[in-house]
């Protein structure tokens, strides 16, 4: 791998933060482009002499090819990370989900440089494939603004890897869960919310009956993927699956919370979300094929350290 930074879109959000982490503990420098829209500083160790956070919107393609500049990959993650926020506001949101995804394309084409990594969702399958183990030839069925600028995202990114020699690694990201995750939106991540809410000692409420399931997986096991990537001599085209096979039911993820806090606090049933999927479980044998998996960190162990306990 060439010198130079890892350029990380995102990197003051809750995932890149992460990645930031991982690449700085092996031995890597790291550069965030950040408008910190959800991002914070202090998801970052500024102290750190080989980590550059640069205040910029992807939008803006001029600041992309600046800030490109000397990069020896890139981790793309900035996006508007909401779903809803897409559907209430599909023009304002693509400016960051697609624009930003198709600058960095332009500004790596024009720098020279290859790897990418690219942040997609499960939310391009839709509803197609579930209760099965959704593997990455389902077919897709973006039903939101976000999942469709993910879609679109993962296509430029592949007519630059045959026109521009782009090496892109597409990961289709299930459920992720750990420390930073904000809890502030009713559309943030369920483990999110559910953390702060049983250590505030607030009521839970569950939409539906609790038994639906996510394929949830914790973010340093993600990052650690994410980090092969990065390093990996080569890559296989075609974009993968990042989940572990699971169904978690809400009401086991519930009982583990409660182990992990001591108790849990009144929890409500109230009406199932309209649109909320039943089931979502990945198959991941293209990612055990094409990556070393990490040891699994368990449901309990990730509660414990989102919780700091
Ligand atoms: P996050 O909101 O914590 O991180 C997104 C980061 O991008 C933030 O730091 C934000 O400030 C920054 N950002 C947003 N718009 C920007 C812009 N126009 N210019 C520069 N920076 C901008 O969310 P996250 O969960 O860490 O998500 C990271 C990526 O992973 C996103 O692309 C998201 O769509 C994707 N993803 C996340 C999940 C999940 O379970 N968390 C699932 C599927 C995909
Ligand atoms: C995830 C992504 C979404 C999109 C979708 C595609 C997150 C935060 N959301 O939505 O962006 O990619 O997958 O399939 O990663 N719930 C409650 N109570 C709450 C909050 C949630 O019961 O207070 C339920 C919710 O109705 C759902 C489950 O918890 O059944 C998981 O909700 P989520 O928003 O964490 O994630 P999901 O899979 O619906």
């Amino acid at each position: 791998m060439a010198d130079g930074p890892v350029l990380i879109t995102g990197g003051a959000g809750f995932i890149g933060s992460h990645l930031a982490d991982a690449l700085l503990a092996k031995g890597h420098s790291v550069r965030i482009l950040d408008d910190l829209s959800t991002g914070k500083r202090s998801n970052l160790p500024l102290d750190n002499p080989r980590v550059e956070l640069i205040e910029g919107d992807v939008a803006d393609a001029k600041r992309v090819a600046q800030v490109m500049l000397g990069c020896s990959a890139v981790a793309h993650l900035a996006a508007v990370a909401s779903v809803q926020a897409s559907v209430d506001d599909p023009v304002r949101t693509h400016q960051s989900n697609f624009i930003g995804t198709l600058n960095v394309c332009e500004a790596m084409r024009q720098a020279g440089v290859k790897r990418v990594l690219f942040a997609s969702s499960a939310a391009v399958y839709g509803n197609n494939g579930e209760g099965e183990s959704i593997d990455e030839e389902t077919t897709k069925a973006p039903l939101t603004p976000y999942a469709s600028d993910k879609l679109a995202g993962e296509f430029y990114l592949d007519f630059y890897r045959r026109q521009h020699g782009l090496e892109p690694a597409i990961f289709r990201f299930f459920n992720i869960f750990g420390p930073r995750q904000d809890p502030s939106s009713p559309y943030s991540g369920v483990i999110s919310i559910f953390s702060e809410r049983a250590q505030k000692g607030l009521p839970i409420t569950v939409f539906g009956d609790g038994e639906q399931t996510r394929d949830f997986v914790y973010v340093e096991d993600l990052v650690d993927l994410l980090v092969q990537a990065i390093e990996a001599p080569a890559l296989e085209v075609g974009a993968v699956n990042v989940g572990w096979n699971q169904a978690t039911t809400l009401k086991q993820m519930l009982q583990a919370l409660g182990e992990v806090v001591g108790g849990l606090p009144p929890i409500t049933y109230a009406p199932a979300r309209s649109g909320d999927i039943r089931h979502s479980r990945a198959n991941n044998q293209r990612l055990l094929q094409r990556f070393t998996f990490p040891e699994q960190t368990p449901m309990s162990v990730g509660l414990a350290r989102l919780l700091g306990r």
